[in-house]
């Protein structure tokens, strides 16, 4: 791994932390701030997708502290606090992957088309092989023509067995044939990659419902983790999609994809806020341990730091 994980997640979300660093810079001159500043610190906050309740607090906050002297109004405090404050707000530790008491500890990975879903399942194999699991990508997205064979070249790069279907075959068979498989051969995990896009939503959702019954038939309490991919990029339909989803699957996580391409990374504490699904891992670009577990406090650092592109890294 040419980076250390911090080193990646800041690289990752260095556009946003720049977009702040110098949006701050540009507001705060250091001698006094007036309701205008902080209606453009509150409109910064919100265009990095943190939540409009975040930015309305953090202005208030920010008015607040100034006006008590608690903080001279340069940008250099001005983000300090503003780090602070949102540091406060979450929890300390990550969500854990929920493992089955015996293997195979099943996952789905689930996402309307183009987050970044098969990306994902292959990063996922690589983590976990990464920690000693034995793991099986079951290629249960049929729908689309050049899928399993994405599949089959994630597979080989993070050394994991997979299940291949033909194209329109039923997605269910194939996750029964891999749970037969992971089941006979002792595999400890099951990530299964699932269509994007079928001929209507109701289609989708009743594919995934099924493919939770087989799962559960094979497997007692399977699905251990059902996680949607969000492409972070896409800011608030992002959350729209969260919210979706979380009406009629049972989610269990939340992956944040493509937060390096973006200047949009307040997002992950937009979703912390609004849905009661925890964000488990985010995705900082398109190379197998380009993965991370998302925890808070390391993340909210990360969008504050002077980041390693920055320094010529
Ligand atoms: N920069 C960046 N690109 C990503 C990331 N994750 C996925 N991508 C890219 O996003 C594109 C779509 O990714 P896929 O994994 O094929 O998305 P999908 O959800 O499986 O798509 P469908 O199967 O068509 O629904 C690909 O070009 C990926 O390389 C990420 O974390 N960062
Ligand atoms: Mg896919």
């Amino acid at each position: 791994m040419a980076f250390g994980f911090l080193a990646r997640l800041r690289n990752g979300l260095a556009r946003t932390a720049r977009a702040l660093r110098d949006g701050v810079s540009g507001i705060f001159s250091g001698a006094s701030i007036s309701p205008s500043d902080l209606d453009r610190l509150e409109e910064l906050l919100i265009t990095t997708d943190m939540g409009v309740a975040n930015a309305t607090r953090i202005r208030d906050s920010v008015s607040d502290a100034v006006r008590r002297k608690r903080i001279s109004a340069d940008p250099a405090s001005v983000l300090a606090f503003v780090k602070q404050d949102l540091s406060a707000a979450l929890p300390t530790g990550s969500s854990v992957v929920n493992f089955a008491p015996s293997p195979p500890t099943v996952i789905f990975v689930v996402g309307v088309n183009g987050v970044g879903k098969t990306t994902t399942v292959g990063k996922l194999a690589a983590f976990f092989r990464s920690r000693g699991k034995s793991v099986l990508v079951a290629a249960a997205d049929t729908f689309r023509a050049a899928a399993v064979d994405q599949l089959r070249i994630w597979a080989e790069r993070a050394g994991t067995r997979i299940i291949l279907a033909e194209q329109g075959a039923d997605p269910s068979s194939v996750l029964h044939n891999s749970l037969d498989a992971a089941i006979a051969g002792g595999e400890d995990v099951v990530i299964v990659d699932t269509a994007g896009r079928l001929h209507n939503k109701e289609h989708l959702m009743r594919e995934l419902e099924k493919m939770g019954r087989v799962a559960q038939r094979a497997v007692p309490g399977a699905p251990h983790e059902t996680l949607l991919v969000l492409d972070a990029a896409t800011g608030q339909n992002a959350l729209v999609q969260a919210r979706t989803f979380s009406g009629i699957l049972p989610l269990t996580g939340l992956v944040l994809a493509k937060l390096d391409g973006t200047a949009k990374g307040g997002i992950a504490l937009a979703i912390y806020d609004e849905i009661k699904v925890p964000v488990k891992f985010i995705g900082v670009g398109e190379q197998v341990d380009d993965l991370a577990e998302f925890f808070p406090r390391d993340y909210v650092d990360a969008l504050f730091s002077e980041s390693p592109a920055d320094s010529g890294c």
